[in-house]
């Protein structure tokens, strides 16, 4: 196919030009044998919260779907006696209790794990209410409401959950409310078989859960992450949020011969301030992931993605279900709601106050943000992200994560930066390239934060400029990268590392 690719942007657009909103067409909510829908389609109603599906739940204790803590299934061996207890009547008789202090919290977690009661501390989540101005409110007013948010989970949560395997692709959609009563249990630990480590367990593909490693130890991070926390369940439990939310993980179908690609650049706006989460409203938003989607969040991680987590508390539900992804699959998440305001990264985050999220609803009463999870290559060298390989597992995972062959009308940008280039320790100046790449195939416009690089803003701009204005084609550009390579491999030690973009540049000039 040729180019002639329809853009959103201007060439290099000023900063703050707004874009033309996209025009998706969205097909009619309904499930499908790939797409599971947890709520009553039928009595939708604006502002109303959906009702769940099936009315009564429907049993399923297997290898394919979330084991849930009210099955009667999960059941608890008393140690003296042969006598066996369900595990959801201690869950229910333990969380409804009076919570004086945040040790009852720690009491009541420990009376159902009894196996964890000596392995778990829940020093953390002490130190944040010795610290917190309206710990007493919080327990009185927000924990017990929490606590019967998760005890309606037989209620709420009637049909099996999915688990969503390796390679296949497949749709989940449920109700606000279902989500904030799975982080519920999340928060009370109680999703049986999640506590167990080890490369044996029966979970070790899935991220954890349980929020039980957030309690733990002393960390200035956890402290703010917890506040966040706070925000959204003090939120949830005043005014339950109506919407639906989608997950959905998918594979990369039909596999793309880069180098012969005909299809010409899209456009490009690139900005060295601003944020995908803030800047990038109404985009395609790229999480720069873990395979295990969510990564630190409920550890000591603090970058890019624990901080969307954080911030939209409602993505933390994707690690209940979603097994480690492959190198050509992604998540995309739609319809989460933020909670809270913040500043600062890393050591320097501080958790800022709730946040008002108006963004406006989709046909399918979903909020309008839609995050993408593509996880990058850990690299620990320069040279050797220019494998063919490489190269190719990172454009591919970009592609499954920005293409919608399906998708009638223009799709909405993809807001990005430098993915994969903090953590992951890849170059910006590679990955940015890659990133455009596979927005170009995909047919979609960039919008590029340079989290503050103002060279990269200069000559990542400059770079697509050139390329643009030649009629580069997607094919050409990827060989060159390939090339490179031996650039590296063959430049003597005592001159200067060639440059990529002045390399390309030099390469390609008419
Ligand atoms: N908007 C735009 N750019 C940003 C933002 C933002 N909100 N936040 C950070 N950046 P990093 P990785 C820029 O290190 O290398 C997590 O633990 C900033 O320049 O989060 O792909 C995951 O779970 C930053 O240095 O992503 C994975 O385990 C750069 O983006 C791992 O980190 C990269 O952010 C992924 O690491």
């Amino acid at each position: 196919s040729s180019g002639g690719n329809s853009s959103h942007f201007n060439n290099n657009l000023a900063p703050g030009a707004s874009i033309r909103a996209h025009g998706i067409y969205l097909p009619k909510l309904q499930p499908s044998h790939t797409h599971k829908v947890t709520v009553m389609l039928d009595q939708l109603k604006d502002g109303e919260k959906p009702r769940p599906f099936p009315l009564h739940f429907k049993g399923k204790w297997d290898g394919d779907h979330v084991r849930m803590p009210f099955s009667d299934q999960s059941v608890h061996q008393a140690q003296n006696t042969k006598d066996s207890f369900l595990r959801w009547e201690e869950i229910e008789r333990s969380l409804l209790r009076d919570f004086k202090s945040s040790h009852d919290i720690e009491k009541a977690i420990k009376l159902y794990n009894p196996k964890y009661a000596n392995q778990w501390n829940f020093d953390c989540l002490h130190t944040f209410f010795k610290k917190e101005r309206m710990a007493a409110e919080l327990l009185h007013a927000v924990v017990p409401k929490m606590a019967h948010l998760a005890l309606a989970l037989p209620n709420l949560c009637t049909m099996p959950l999915p688990l969503l395997r390796r390679d296949t692709g497949f749709m989940l959609t449920m109700s606000q409310e279902q989500a904030a009563c799975l982080l519920a249990n999340a928060f009370f630990c109680t999703f049986p078989r999640r506590n167990a480590t080890g490369p044996r367990s029966e979970y070790s593909a899935f991220p954890d859960i349980n929020f039980n490693r957030l309690f733990e130890g002393k960390s200035d991070r956890k402290l703010e992450k917890l506040s966040a926390i706070f925000h959204y369940f003090r939120q949830v439990c005043t005014k339950m949020p109506t919407g639906l939310l989608t997950f959905h993980r998918k594979k990369l179908e039909t596999k793309v011969e880069w180098e012969r690609s005909r299809k010409l650049l899209t456009n490009l706006k690139v900005q060295s301030t601003g944020t995908i989460e803030t800047e990038g409203k109404g985009m395609l938003q790229v999480d720069f992931a873990n395979k295990y989607v969510g990564g630190g969040v409920l550890g000591n991680g603090l970058v890019q993605e624990e901080i969307r987590f954080i911030i939209n508390p409602e993505l933390i539900v994707s690690r209940l279900f979603t097994e480690v992804l492959g190198p050509s699959e992604c998540l995309i998440v739609t319809g989460t709601e933020r909670f809270s305001n913040y500043t600062g990264y890393g050591d320097t985050f501080r958790c800022n106050g709730p946040h008002v999220d108006d963004t406006p609803r989709d046909s399918w009463m979903r909020r309008q943000t839609e995050i993408v999870a593509i996880d990058a290559i850990h690299f620990y060298g320069y040279v050797e992200q220019f494998e063919q390989q490489k190269l190719e597992r990172e454009v591919n995972k970009a592609f499954c994560g920005f293409s919608c062959p399906d998708a009638a009308g223009s799709l909405p940008p993809v807001a990005t930066g430098n993915w994969g280039c903090g953590a992951f320790g890849g170059d910006k100046r590679l990955k940015a390239l890659l990133q455009m790449l596979a927005a170009s195939e995909a047919g979609r416009d960039i919008a590029y934060f340079t989290f503050g690089d103002r060279n990269l803003e200069d000559d990542f701009r400059n770079i697509h400029g050139f390329l643009q204005n030649q009629d580069r084609t997607v094919g050409e550009v990827f060989k060159m990268l390939v090339q490179f390579r031996t650039i590296l491999l063959e430049h003597s030690p005592h001159r200067d590392k060639p440059q990529l973009y002045e390399w390309l540049m030099h390469k390609l000039q008419k």
